[in-house]
C-alpha cells in the first residue's frame, strides 16, 4: 500500500468511525409535553399505596367525629405500626398515609398548638405518638410515607376565624413536615364545613402549599392540590379514558382546585381534557395523574359490624384492574382496629390478593419472543420492536416523528393461552396513545381482544382466555410517534 493509499484507508477508517454511531443511534423522540416530574414518576411506579384511618372515630364507631371526642377514648390496646407496614409491604404496597388529623380534629401527633391530641389520651400515658411510630416502621419496612391533614377542624375553637385558622393549620402542617423525616405524599381533603362558631372557614390553600414546597420539597400534594388528582369516586375505580395529561388554566391552580374535583366526579373532567387532546390544545395542560381511594371495608374507619364485610377478592381484583390497570395509583385503606391492629379477616384477604397478583403476572408469555412493527424509527436498531418483549422500561419501540399510527406483532411461536394484556407508555417523553386495538391470531383466525383509548403508565387488559400465536396491537390514534417500552400477555389463575 502507498502512503497516499494508507492516508485514504486511514481518512475513510475515521469518517465511518464517527458517522456509524449518528446513522446507527437514530435521535430520540423528543419528549411530548406536559411530562412528569421526577417525583411524579417514581409515585406513579409505586402503582399501589395504603391509607390507614385511625383515630378517635375507631373507639367512637363513627365515620366522622363533631370534635367533642374526650381524648381519653383514644386507647388502643396493643397498637403495632410494625404490624402495619409489614401487612402492606407483603401485599404490595410501597407508601402508608396515616390520617395525623382527621375531621374531628384529634391529633395523633403531641401537636404543640393543642390538647386535643395523643398527649391527653391514656395510651402511652400521654407520651405516645403515632406519626413517629409509623414514620420510623415505614422506613424499617422500606415504605414511603405520606400525610393525612384535614383542613375541617370540627374541634378547634379558631376554625371559622380564617386568618387565626389557617395560621394554626400552617403550623401543625410545619410540625408534621419537618419532624418525622422525608414525607413523599401530603394528603389534603376539600371538605370545608361550618366552624363551632357558625363561621365559614376560608382556606388558604397557595399558603399551605408554599409550607409542603419549604419543608418538603420532594412531596407531591394530593387533592386539593397541585400534583396529584383524584379519580372521582371512593370506589378506587379510574376511568376507561384516563389521561394524566389535563387542561388547568393559571387561576385554576391557584385557588380552584375544589372545583376541579367536582368535573372528575361526573366525568366532564375527564371528557373536556380528552377532546382538547383531541384537538390538540394543550398550551394550558399539566402533569396531574389520577390516584384512585377506596376502602378494603365499607367505611374508612374500623366498625366491629364490618369485620364480615371486607371487599371479596374478586372485587380487590376489579379495583387492581380498574386503578393500576387503567393509568392510576391505587390508594387502598387498611383501617387498624381497636387493639391497633389491621384486622385478622383484613389481612388474610390482602394475602389471597397478593397470592393471585403474583400468579398472574409471574409469566409473561410474550417475554423474550421477538416482534415486527409497520415502521420503526429511522435506520435503526436501538427502537426495535422487540424492546417491548425485553422487561426491560428502559428500553422502547417507538416510530419515525411523523408516524402517529401504526402495529406491532409478536411472534408467540406457537400457540399459548392468556386473558390479560398489558401496555405500558414510556410516560417521562410524555402520554401520547389515544386509541389502540389488541387482536390475536388464533386457530379461526385474527380476532380483537380489545379496544382501548389511553395507556399512561400501565394499561391492563382482561378478556376471556384465548389460544393464540400471534398478538398484534394496532396503535390508531396518538398525540406523536407512539412510545411502547413493554407489552406482556398473562394468564390469571384459576379461582
Ligand atoms: C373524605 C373524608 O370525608 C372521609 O372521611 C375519608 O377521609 C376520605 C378518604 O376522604 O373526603
Amino acid at each position: 500500500m502507498t502512503y497516499t493509499q494508507r492516508l485514504q484507508s486511514l481518512l475513510w477508517s475515521m469518517i465511518l468511525t464517527m458517522t456509524i454511531p449518528c446513522v446507527a443511534f437514530g435521535a430520540p423522540p423528543a419528549p411530548v409535553p406536559p411530562v412528569p416530574s421526577p417525583q411524579q414518576r417514581a409515585w406513579q411506579a409505586m402503582e399501589m399505596t395504603g391509607f390507614i384511618h385511625f383515630t378517635v372515630n375507631t373507639f367512637t364507631d363513627r365515620e366522622w367525629g363533631d370534635g367533642t371526642e374526650d381524648p381519653a377514648t383514644f386507647n388502643p390496646s396493643a397498637l403495632d405500626t410494625r404490624q402495619w407496614a409489614r401487612v402492606a409491604r407483603d401485599a404490595g404496597i410501597k407508601m402508608l398515609i396515616l390520617t395525623a388529623k382527621h375531621h374531628d380534629g384529634f391529633c395523633l401527633w403531641p401537636s404543640k398548638y393543642t390538647e386535643h391530641s395523643v398527649k391527653s389520651s391514656p395510651w402511652k400515658e400521654g407520651k405516645g405518638d403515632v406519626v413517629r411510630e409509623l414514620s420510623d416502621a415505614c422506613r424499617e419496612y422500606g415504605l414511603k410515607f405520606g400525610i393525612y391533614l384535614s383542613p375541617w377542624d370540627r374541634h378547634e375553637r379558631c376554625y371559622g376565624n380564617s386568618p387565626v385558622y389557617n395560621e394554626y393549620f400552617r403550623n401543625q402542617l410545619r410540625e408534621l413536615l419537618t419532624n418525622y423525616g422525608p414525607i413523599a405524599e401530603v394528603w389534603f381533603d376539600g371538605a370545608c364545613g361550618e366552624g363551632p362558631n357558625g363561621k365559614r372557614q376560608v382556606y388558604d390553600w397557595p399558603s399551605y402549599y408554599k409550607v409542603v414546597r419549604e419543608c418538603q420539597p420532594n412531596a407531591l400534594i394530593f387533592g386539593c392540590g397541585p400534583d396529584i388528582r383524584w379519580c372521582g369516586n371512593e370506589r378506587g375505580y379510574a376511568s376507561e379514558t384516563e389521561w394524566s395529561v389535563q387542561p388547568i388554566t393559571d387561576d385554576m391552580k391557584e385557588l380552584r382546585w375544589v372545583e376541579l374535583h367536582r368535573t372528575y366526579v361526573d366525568g366532564s373532567g375527564q371528557k373536556l381534557a380528552d377532546q382538547m387532546i383531541r384537538d390538540e390544545k394543550t398550551e394550558n395542560c399539566i402533569w396531574y395523574p389520577a390516584e384512585c381511594d377506596v376502602s378494603i371495608r365499607p367505611g374508612w374507619f374500623y366498625h366491629p359490624k364490618e369485620d364480615d364485610r371486607v371487599h371479596s377478592l374478586d372485587h380487590l381484583l376489579d379495583i387492581y384492574y380498574k386503578s393500576v390497570g387503567r393509568n392510576g395509583v391505587l390508594l387502598l385503606n387498611l383501617p387498624p382496629d381497636r387493639r391497633g391492629l389491621i384486622h385478622e379477616n383484613d389481612v388474610k384477604r390482602l394475602q389471597e390478593f397478593r397470592a393471585v397478583l403474583d400468579k398472574t403476572f409471574q409469566n409473561n408469555v410474550a417475554e423474550g419472543k421477538s416482534a415486527k412493527a409497520s415502521n420503526v424509527r429511522e435506520n435503526s436498531d436501538i427502537y426495535s420492536p422487540d424492546n417491548v418483549l425485553d422487561g426491560d422500561s428502559s428500553t422502547y419501540w417507538v416510530t419515525d416523528d411523523d408516524v402517529n399510527t401504526g402495529w406491532i406483532e409478536i411472534d408467540l411461536e406457537k400457540e399459548r393461552s392468556f386473558d390479560v394484556a398489558m401496555i405500558q407508555e414510556s410516560i417521562g417523553l410524555g402520554q401520547r396513545v389515544m386509541d389502540f386495538v389488541v387482536e390475536a391470531k388464533t386457530p379461526d383466525g385474527w380476532q380483537t381482544l380489545a379496544e382501548g383509548t389511553t395507556i399512561g403508565h400501565k394499561r391492563l387488559l382482561r378478556f376471556p382466555p384465548v389460544t393464540a400465536s400471534k398478538v398484534r396491537l394496532k396503535i390508531t390514534g396518538s398525540r406523536a410517534c407512539p412510545v411502547i417500552h413493554t407489552v406482556g400477555l398473562f394468564k390469571r389463575p384459576e379461582m
